[in-house]
């Protein structure tokens, strides 16, 4: 028997808390298979797809992000945690983006900001905006300025998002809102911000519409952003 088909047997085994610590442990072994089980046992014991975010791979990669940060893990390994992660968002990505009302709330483009690859934050805000309602454009990793403005005009969002989660990007966002203010777009477009290393403060300094702190709730304050649009 293999290793996998022992490892198969004893998930299934474990109670939810050890299942869950189990999972953490998998993430951070970059163990893509066994992370996706855990979530799809989760979900089938009638899990929350939210708790099963936020408990085994939310606080997982929180975990891989320390030990980033301290130099026991490198980006070779934290990449294999990213694609194990990975591996369970795309098990919650039908449920998560399953849309609670039947007409669009209109498009949301979002894209991380130049110079920035991360983006397993930007793909969960855009899963719960689907749920929410909006069609989402994304625009993947590392965009210029010139991408976000070839986007406005090809889909006329309703709403802009941008991730950064570096400290050495996140100034781009400013430098992206200049232009749209230079442009006039600014008045017309809200432009939200989110990601780990921004708050509230840094929002307001770059003239952002909105700071959205996590996924849920920048797809609450989107819904709140178009209901007064509107
Ligand atoms: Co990176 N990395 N990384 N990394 N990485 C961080 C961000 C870091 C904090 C790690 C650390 O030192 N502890 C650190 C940044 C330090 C700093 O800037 N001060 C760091 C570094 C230094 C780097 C490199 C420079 C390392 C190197 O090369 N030496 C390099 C940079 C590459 C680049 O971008 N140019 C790098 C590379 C990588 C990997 C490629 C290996 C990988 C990314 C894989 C991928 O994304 N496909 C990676 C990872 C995985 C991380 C950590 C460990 C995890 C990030 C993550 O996915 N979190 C991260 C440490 C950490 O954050 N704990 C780290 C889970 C995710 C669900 O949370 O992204 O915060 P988050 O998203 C949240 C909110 O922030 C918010 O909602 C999300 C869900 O609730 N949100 C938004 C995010 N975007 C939003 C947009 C919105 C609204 C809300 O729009 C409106």
């Amino acid at each position: 028997m293999s290793d996998d088909q022992d490892e198969e047997i004893i998930l299934k085994d474990l109670d939810d808390d050890e299942l869950v610590e189990q999972m953490q442990d998998d993430l951070y072994d970059g163990m893509t298979a066994e992370v996706s089980e855990g979530t799809q046992i989760l979900l089938d014991r009638g899990w929350d797809a939210n708790a099963v975010l936020t408990d085994a791979l939310v606080e997982g990669m929180r975990i891989v992000g320390i030990d980033f940060r301290d130099g026991i893990l490198f980006v070779p390994e934290v990449l294999q945690c990213a694609n194990a992660m990975k591996g369970g968002m795309s098990l919650l990505r039908p449920i998560l983006a399953e849309s609670e009302n039947s007409s669009s709330l209109g498009t949301y483009v979002i894209g991380t900001v130049k110079g920035d690859i991360h983006d397993i934050g930007k793909n969960l805000v855009g899963m719960m905006l689907e749920g929410a309602g909006f069609e989402v454009i994304d625009l993947g990793i590392n965009n210029p300025v010139e991408n976000y403005l070839e986007a406005i005009d090809k889909h006329k969002p309703a709403i802009l998002g941008m991730s950064a989660l570096l400290t050495t990007t996140m100034p781009y966002m400013g430098v992206v809102i200049e232009e749209f203010d230079k442009r006039g777009i600014l008045k017309e477009l809200p432009v939200m911000v989110g990601g780990a290393p921004l708050n509230q403060e840094f929002a307001d300094a770059i003239n952002a519409h909105t700071y959205g702190r996590d996924a849920a709730m920048t797809a609450e304050l989107a819904k709140v952003i178009v209901g007064k649009n509107r």
